[in-house]
């Protein structure tokens, strides 16, 4: 399989060299922690128990640099969940990522990230935010986000069928990166090196990935872990359904984020091989 994208300096790197250039404390810590577990791999626990949540992450750890959660859907949310999780990141050496998806003006988003039910900016390492309501949205997370040495993702891209995070509206949120500083936004939820035309090291994760499956019934699309890494440049890969929803017993789930982690690794070695 050929390379589709146009080579970007900082992927032909290895992540460890990445991470002593980095200026953000979290994006250095999981760039030195993808090495150190040989994963790029970041699980998505979209269940709706805590204690089938936390089952999950116990079954996946070995296996993965991250864990995303939407904190929104847990039914029984108590703060006991969220510190179990960052208990279990501790021991298991892997970041947390909530996938908000901020969208609100600046003084909303730092309220919403602050402070309610959830508390985000307490226990998950980093949370993204779409670019739409403009540069604002980028500060006032970072009020918040900032003293505490979190990490800040834009959504440049998505993986549902016909979404608007295309063109113009990308290369803005690129921009709109640049323009904030590596040390507050880190990179992207993209589905391709949408930073190539410059020679900074963002970040690029990205979500639509599965082994069997090509999408649901809901606009999802996949691609394979090395479609994603190595054709397309991408830092780490995000899985869901194809890991925590398959069937079979705690072995079987581990077994299938190990298939996942080493190929999105082996992506990773043969693009800085081939670079
Ligand atoms: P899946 O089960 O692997 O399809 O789950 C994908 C996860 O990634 C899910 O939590 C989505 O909310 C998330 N996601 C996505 O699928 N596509 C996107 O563009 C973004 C997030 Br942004």
């Amino acid at each position: 399989m050929s390379r589709t994208i146009a080579p970007h300096p900082p992927t032909t790197k290895p992540y460890a060299v990445r991470a002593d250039a980095h200026p953000n404390p979290t994006a250095k810590r999981l760039l030195k922690l993808m090495d150190r577990k040989k994963s790029n791999l970041c699980v998505s626990i979209d269940v709706t128990k805590c204690e089938d949540a936390l089952e999950i992450v116990r079954r996946v750890a070995p296996a993965v640099c991250m864990v995303k959660t939407h904190i929104d859907i847990m039914e029984d949310f108590t703060p006991a969940f969220t510190a179990e999780l960052a208990r279990l990141a501790d021991e298991h050496d892997f970041l947390i990522f909530e996938d908000r998806k901020f969208a609100d003006i600046g003084n909303t988003v730092a309220l919403q990230y602050s402070s309610g039910v959830h508390r985000i900016a307490e226990w998950s390492h980093i949370t993204n935010a779409h670019p739409l309501p403009g540069p604002g949205i980028v500060t006032g997370l970072g009020k918040v986000g900032k003293p505490l040495d979190r990490a800040l993702l834009l959504l440049a891209e998505m993986s549902s069928a016909g979404n608007l995070a295309v063109g113009d509206y990308t290369r803005q949120a690129v921009q709109m990166a640049r323009d904030a500083g590596r040390d507050w936004v880190v990179g992207f939820i993209a589905m391709g090196r949408v930073d190539s035309d410059g020679d900074d090291d963002f970040l690029v994760l990205t979500p639509g990935v599965g082994l069997v499956a090509k999408g649901d019934a809901l606009g999802q699309q996949y691609r394979t872990p090395r479609q994603v890494v190595y054709d397309s440049g991408c830092d780490v890969i995000i899985v869901g359904r194809g890991i925590y929803g398959i069937e079979g017993d705690a072995a079987a789930v581990l077994a299938e984020a190990e298939k996942y982690r080493a190929e999105g690794w082996k992506a990773y070695e043969d693009r800085l091989i081939q670079a």
